[in-house]
């Protein structure tokens, strides 16, 4: 079997370490040895009310922000859910072959309904056959994604396997891709929530377009446990150990290294240099953003590319897929 990898990311604010950690920098490795898609899923991102024009501006940082950090265009395919309908319509067939038990049971769903208890939108619920929509639509092998997001590709896996048993074999199973450290990145201002675009304060996250002052501050002002020690332990460091692992992620250096590094200094350390390690890898991403955002014209070429090539692979599937169903006529 062929091996391809899809992934997205909502374009409902601008990208943060946590995103880029977590996702964006093993798409950008997994890009050598795979086929890859990577969209940015609009469609998604309307399951919690947007402004319709900072929409479109996201939807571009977002695409800015894919190729800043090394998509390369000539490799991958870059593109926006909604211009290929087929991921609505595969969605909505989906969506009949889905449990309400089963969406009731997803953690996203729950934490973001909890937050807007009187303005939960149905899309929010269906959030993931969606989800499992854009992934099945391509024959999709690998979803490099972040811890949060296993739940979701669990239940494409759940789905396919569904569809395929009562239609016929239609759909390849999907493996979630997520990395041993760094998967969940957690909020500099809270380590016991991650690291998320839609926290209620800007503390919370480093976006890849902070400017230098704004990410030291940030660091600085992060929690930090009790104690004093620089040692990596999730359970008694939570905020340390965060701290550490966005260093190892900047860096390349390894945990160890920085332990001994840090031994019988002060978190006042830690911070200076985790600022600096940050502004000089965020930095250059940062700039690279602004430049596609400034001449939009590359940024176009890409995105019609990236939509022609997916449009090409969902409408073969979708001809397939509606035989199956049997909807419309022969
Ligand atoms: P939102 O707050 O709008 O839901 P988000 O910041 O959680 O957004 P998504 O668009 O949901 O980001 O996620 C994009 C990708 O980044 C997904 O693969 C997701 O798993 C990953 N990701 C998001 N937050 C983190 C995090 N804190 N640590 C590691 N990976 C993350
Ligand atoms: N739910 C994902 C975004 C997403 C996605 C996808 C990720 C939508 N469709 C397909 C991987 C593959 C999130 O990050 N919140």
């Amino acid at each position: 079997m062929k091996s391809l990898c899809l992934s997205g990311v909502q374009p409902t604010n601008f990208l943060h370490v946590g995103n880029y950690i977590g996702a964006l920098k093993q798409w950008v490795e997994i890009q050598h040895r795979f086929p890859c898609y990577f969209c940015i899923v609009d469609l998604h991102a309307i399951t919690v009310a947007q402004d319709p024009k900072q929409l479109r501006e996201n939807v571009l940082n977002t695409a800015a922000t894919y190729l800043a950090v090394g998509i390369d265009p000539k490799r991958s395919h870059v593109f926006i859910q909604s211009e290929v309908h087929e991921h609505a319509e595969l969605g909505w067939i989906l969506g009949t072959i889905t449990r309400i038990a089963e969406l009731e049971r997803m953690t996203q769903f729950k934490d973001k309904a909890k937050r807007r208890a009187d303005n939960v939108g149905v899309g929010l619920f269906t959030y993931p056959a969606l989800m499992a929509a854009d992934i099945l639509l391509y024959d999709t092998t690998v979803v490099p994604v972040g811890e949060d997001q296993m739940q979701h590709v669990e239940l494409t896996r759940t789905i396919a396997r569904r569809f395929n048993t009562t239609f016929g074999d239609t759909f390849v199973i999907p493996q979630a891709l997520i990395q041993k450290q760094g998967a969940r990145i957690m909020g500099l201002d809270d380590p016991s929530v991650k690291m998320s675009k839609s926290a209620t304060s800007t503390m919370n996250y480093i976006a890849l377009t902070d400017d230098d002052d704004t990410i030291r501050k940030k660091i600085m002002r992060a929690v930090t446990d009790s104690g004093k020690d620089i040692v990596y332990d999730p359970d008694k460091k939570p905020a340390v150990t965060n701290l550490l692992t966005i260093f190892h992620h900047m860096t390349g250096r390894t945990i160890k290294d920085l332990e001994n590094e840090f031994e019988g200094k002060g978190y006042g350390d830690l911070k200076k240099a985790l600022a600096d390690a940050v502004i000089a890898h965020v930095g250059p991403i940062r700039d690279k953003i602004a430049e596609y955002r400034k001449d939009p014209k590359e940024l176009m070429r890409v995105l019609d590319a990236g939509r022609d090539a997916a449009q090409e692979l969902a409408t073969t599937k979708m001809k397939i897929v509606r035989e199956r169903v049997g909807l419309g006529r022969a």
